[in-house]
C-alpha cells in the first residue's frame, strides 16, 4: 500500500485520500466531493477530537494527510502524529529532540509532512528533514538541511517529485541564504542543491554545477553572501510544465539602502535578485528555467514566498496565480512565469501605486523608509506609514480555488505599519534587519478579510470581514462551500458563491490550520487543526495588544454528517 508517484499525481482528484500539501499538486485546495453541500451543511458535527498533549502548545499550522486508515499530522515543537481515522485514537508519535538554541523567527510551528512509499517526511526546526516508517514511526533517515546555529531552521511542508524529496529552508531574518534542495527519499541523500541568491554555486550529484544568476549583477559588494530569500513556504509542482515552483523571501536585511548597487532607476541594479521572487525549477537538476520578482529592491518585508496556485482560465488556458505579501494578486504565464496581470487584493496599498505592462512594481519612492546614513543624527531613518503592514496583505495561509466557481478564496488582512530603518551589520546567528516598525489595524472592525477574486479581471465578488487577522489556509468543495478559521476559534463555511454563512462551530482555540476533506464509506469527512499561534502574536505590534486574549490549543477536529 506504499504511496506511488501515480497517487501523488492524481491527488486532487482521488477523494479517498489527502496525499499532498496544497491537497493535490496545483495547490488548489479544492475537492470534487459533494456529499457535503449548501443544504446539508447546517448538520454537520464533529466526530472525534485528537489533543495533541503536553504541555508544548503555540501555533498549528498544519494541514493533515489522509492515507490508508491513518491521518498523518505535524504539531508544535517538531512533532508528529499517526492516528487512527476511524475512531481518532493515536497510533503512534514522533517528537524531534531539538536542541537549545533553534532560532525561528516566527513561532514554533510546522506546516505538514509528505508521505511516498512506506516513508512520512517532515522537517524539523533545528533545520533537518526526517524520514519516518509510516506504519510504525521508527526513524528511516535524518538529514540536516543547514547549521542551526547560523539562524536556518525548517518549518514547509516537503515536496516529493519523482522519487526527491524537496526542501526550502527558513531563516531570513539572520542573514542566511535561501535555498531549494532535493534528496532521493529512499536514502535521504542530496541529489542537487540551488541557492536562490545570485552569486552561490549549485550541485549536482556531489559537483559544483551552475553559479545563481550574475556575481554582483543586482548586488552591491559582498552583500549577496549574506542576502536572505529564504524559501520557507516551500514549493509546488507542475506536471504539466515539468517545474518545481518555490518562492523566495525578502532580501537581507531590511533597509533597502544598504543594498543599492547604484543609480535605482537605471536597469536592474539594486533589484536584489532573485529575492521576493517566485522561481522556476527543473526538478532533476536544480536549475532555474524562469523567475518573476514581485518586489524588485525589496524594502517592506515583502517575502516573494507565497504559494503558486495552477488553474486554467474560462478558456482553457493554463495559467498559474499567486497573491503576494506586497497586496498584489498576479496571473502568470505557466511555461515561463511571465507576468500576466495584476490587481490589489486588499484596499490601501501604499508602497506603489499599480504594476506596470511589465510585472514591475510603480513605486511611491516617499514610501520607502528612508536612509539612516541621511538622517541627522545618523540612527534612525524617516519613519513612514506603510501599507500592508511587512506580515503582508497575505502571509503564508493559503487560499483555494474553485473550479466550480472559477474564483479563487484568499484570506487576507487590511493593516499596514509604521517603519524606518536603522544601522546594521551582519553576525552570525544574530537579527540581521536595520528596521524598526509597530503593525496598525486600517479600520475599527475588522483585519481579516476573505475576498472571492476572479483571476480574469481581478473582481472581488463577495468579502467576508472578520475581527482578528485571518491566519489559516482556505478550502473550497464542489458541494458549493468554503471552509477556512478565524483566530477567535470559529471553523466556517460559506456559500461559494454570495459569502453568506452557512456553518460555524467553535473549536476552543484560534485556528490557523489548513482544512481537509474526503471520503470514506460514502460519507464525507472534513478536519482542521485548532490552536492558535504563528507570527501575529509575536511581531502583530498594536493588533498583537488587540488579539492578546486568545488561548492558545493543540486539537485536530474531525467532523461529519450524522448518519441518516
Ligand atoms: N512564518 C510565519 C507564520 O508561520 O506565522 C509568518 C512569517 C513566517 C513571516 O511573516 C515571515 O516573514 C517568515 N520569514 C521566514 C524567513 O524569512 O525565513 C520564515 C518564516 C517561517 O519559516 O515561518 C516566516
Amino acid at each position: 500500500s506504499g504511496v506511488t508517484e501515480e497517487d501523488l499525481a492524481k491527488d486532487a482528484e482521488s477523494t479517498g485520500d489527502v496525499l499532498t500539501n496544497g491537497m493535490g499538486r496545483n495547490l488548489q485546495r479544492f475537492s470534487p466531493l459533494t456529499t457535503l453541500n449548501k443544504e446539508n451543511v447546517k448538520n454537520l458535527m464533529p466526530v472525534w477530537a485528537f489533543s495533541f498533549g503536553g504541555e508544548k502548545q503555540r501555533g498549528q499550522e498544519t494541514q493533515p494527510l489522509v492515507h490508508d486508515g491513518m491521518m498523518y499530522v505535524t504539531a508544535s515543537y517538531s512533532r508528529i502524529y499517526a492516528v487512527d481515522l476511524a475512531t481518532g485514537k493515536e497510533v503512534w508519535q514522533y517528537d524531534a529532540r531539538l536542541p537549545e538554541g533553534i532560532l525561528p523567527c516566527c513561532d514554533v510551528i510546522n506546516r505538514g509532512a509528505a508521505i511516498y512509499g512506506d516513508n512520512i517526511y517532515f522537517g524539523t526546526l533545528d533545520a533537518r528533514i526526517v524520514a519516518l516508517n509510516a506504519k510504525t514511526g521508527d526513524v528511516v533517515w535524518n538529514k540536516k538541511i543547514a547549521d542551526y546555529k547560523e539562524g536556518y531552521s525548517y518549518t514547509a511542508a516537503p515536496l516529493i517529485v519523482d522519487g526527491l524529496v524537496i526542501t526550502g529552508n527558513s531563516g531570513g531574518e539572520f542573514g542566511i541564504v535561501g535555498e531549494v534542495q532535493a534528496r532521493d527519499a529512499l536514502t535521504g541523500e542530496t541529489v542537487w542543491t540551488r541557492p536562490v541568491i545570485e552569486g552561490h554555486m549549485g550541485t549536482l550529484n556531489g559537483k559544483e554545477s551552475t553559479m545563481t544568476g550574475t556575481l554582483n549583477a543586482t548586488w552591491p559588494g559582498d552583500m549577496w553572501k549574506t542576502g536572505g530569500g529564504a524559501t520557507w513556504l516551500g514549493g509546488s509542482y507542475d506536471i504539466e510544465t515539468d517545474t518545481l515552483v518555490f518562492g523566495a523571501g525578502n532580501p537581507a536585511p531590511w533597509n533597502s539602502h544598504l543594498r543599492n548597487a547604484g543609480t535605482p532607476t537605471e536597469g536592474n541594479v539594486g533589484d536584489n535578485l532573485y529575492a521576493a521572487s517566485r522561481l522556476g525549477i527543473d526538478p532533476k537538476t536544480g536549475e532555474i528555467k524562469w523567475h518573476f520578482q514581485t518586489t524588485p529592491r525589496e524594502g517592506w518585508d515583502y517575502d516573494g514566498v507565497n504559494e503558486v496556485v495552477a488553474f486554467a482560465d474560462k478558456d482553457g488556458n493554463k495559467k498559474f496565480a499567486t497573491a503576494d505579501r506586497n497586496g498584489f494578486f498576479y496571473v502568470l504565464n505557466r511555461e515561463d512565469g511571465k507576468f500576466l496581470n495584476a490587481w490589489p487584493f486588499v484596499k490601501d496599498i501604499s508602497w506603489a501605486s499599480g504594476i506596470d505592462e511589465t510585472g514591475r512594481p510603480i513605486y511611491n519612492e516617499a514610501n520607502r523608509p528612508g536612509d539612516p546614513s541621511k538622517a541627522a543624527d545618523g540612527a534612525k531613518g524617516e519613519m513612514v506609514f506603510a501599507s500592508p503592514s511587512f506580515l503582508g496583505g497575505k502571509n503564508w495561509m493559503p487560499m483555494a480555488y474553485s473550479q466550480h466557481t472559477g474564483l479563487f478564496y484568499v484570506p487576507s488582512n487590511e493593516w499596514g505599519m509604521d517603519i524606518w530603518n536603522e544601522p546594521v551589520s551582519y553576525k552570525k546567528g544574530a537579527a540581521y534587519l536595520g528596521s524598526g516598525f509597530t503593525i496598525k489595524p486600517n479600520y475599527e472592525d475588522h483585519i481579516g478579510s476573505l475576498k472571492a477574486i476572479d483571476p480574469a479581471t481581478g473582481e472581488w465578488k463577495w468579502e467576508y470581514k472578520n475581527e482578528a487577522p485571518l491566519w489559516g489556509g482556505v478550502m473550497t468543495t464542489a458541494g458549493g462551500l468554503v471552509f477556512f478559521g478565524t483566530p477567535e476559534g470559529d471553523f466556517i463555511a460559506l456559500d461559494d458563491t454570495t459569502g453568506e454563512k452557512l456553518w460555524s462551530f467553535q473549536t476552543g482555540s484560534g485556528i490557523v490550520g489548513q482544512p481537509i476533506t474526503w471520503e470514506a464509506d460514502g460519507e464525507q469527512y472534513v478536519s482542521v487543526v485548532s490552536g492558535w499561534g504563528g507570527a501575529v502574536p509575536l511581531w502583530g505590534g498594536e493588533v498583537a495588544k488587540k488579539v492578546n486574549y486568545l488561548n492558545q490549543g493543540g486539537t485536530v477536529w474531525t467532523f461529519k454528517l450524522p448518519k441518516q
